[in-house]
């Protein structure tokens, strides 16, 4: 985690390592994703409203994001199989004590799917017991173009995320706004049946300091 890349944001805490896995480590990556979805299929999530989302969804670790009609929160088991979500791949819980500095360990890791046409619109991320600690977010096959801008409002900057970049999201970037506006498609071959995946590591519970 040499290359440390402070990319100008509006947004303090933001740190990008663009290219921080390379070609081999990106497709041990996907291997181990893809190991772990048999017993952790994607699945299309609804939002609050009642709307299928356009990115497909599953979750490692003791905890997984999910979101139906009764609202946004965390639950230890997939919300259409019952089982438990797989583990974390170790390699990413690696990757997180080497770049967040958090002695506390990552309870979750959600698994986002962009297909075709799949987008996410601008959002904070405070489903969390402890908005305190970091976001670690992994990207791997087509391109994205994301969008962040501060918590308050305001400006946002667009960035072009690629396979292999990694970024963190910490202090004020924490509660940072941000989506991604469209997937380049085609722009990697690295994901079977195409598209982007991203792989996003939270302390969802309640963990002692
Ligand atoms: C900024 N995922 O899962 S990753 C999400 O590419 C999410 O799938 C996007 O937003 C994706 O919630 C963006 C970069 C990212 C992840 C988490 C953040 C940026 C963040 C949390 C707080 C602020
Ligand atoms: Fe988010």
């Amino acid at each position: 985690m040499s290359a440390i890349l402070e990319v100008k944001t509006a947004v303090e805490g933001f740190r990008l390592w663009p290219g921080a896995l390379d070609a081999q480590a990106q497709t041990d990556l996907v291997d181990a994703v893809f190991a772990r979805l048999e017993a952790g299929p994607f699945y299309r999530p609804q939002t609050p409203g009642g709307r299928p989302f356009s990115v497909q969804m599953s979750n490692f670790g003791p905890l997984g994001w999910v979101s139906d009609p009764v609202g946004y929160r965390y639950q230890p088991t997939h919300p259409e199989t019952g089982r438990a979500w797989p583990d974390i791949p170790p390699v990413l819980l690696d990757l997180w004590d080497a770049t967040v500095g958090e002695p506390r360990r990552p309870d979750a890791c959600l698994v986002n799917l962009y297909r075709e046409g799949a987008k996410m619109g601008l959002h904070q991320d405070k489903d969390e017991a402890d908005l305190g600690a970091p976001v670690l977010s992994v990207s791997l096959g087509d391109a994205a173009m994301f969008r962040i801008g501060a918590a308050q409002g305001g400006r946002t900057t667009t960035l072009r995320l690629d396979s292999g970049d990694v970024c963190a999201l910490t202090g004020p970037a924490r509660l940072a706004r941000h989506g991604i506006d469209r997937v380049l498609e085609g722009s990697s071959r690295l994901i079977p049946g195409g598209g982007r995946l991203n792989l996003t590591l939270r302390v969802a519970g309640i963990s002692p300091r």
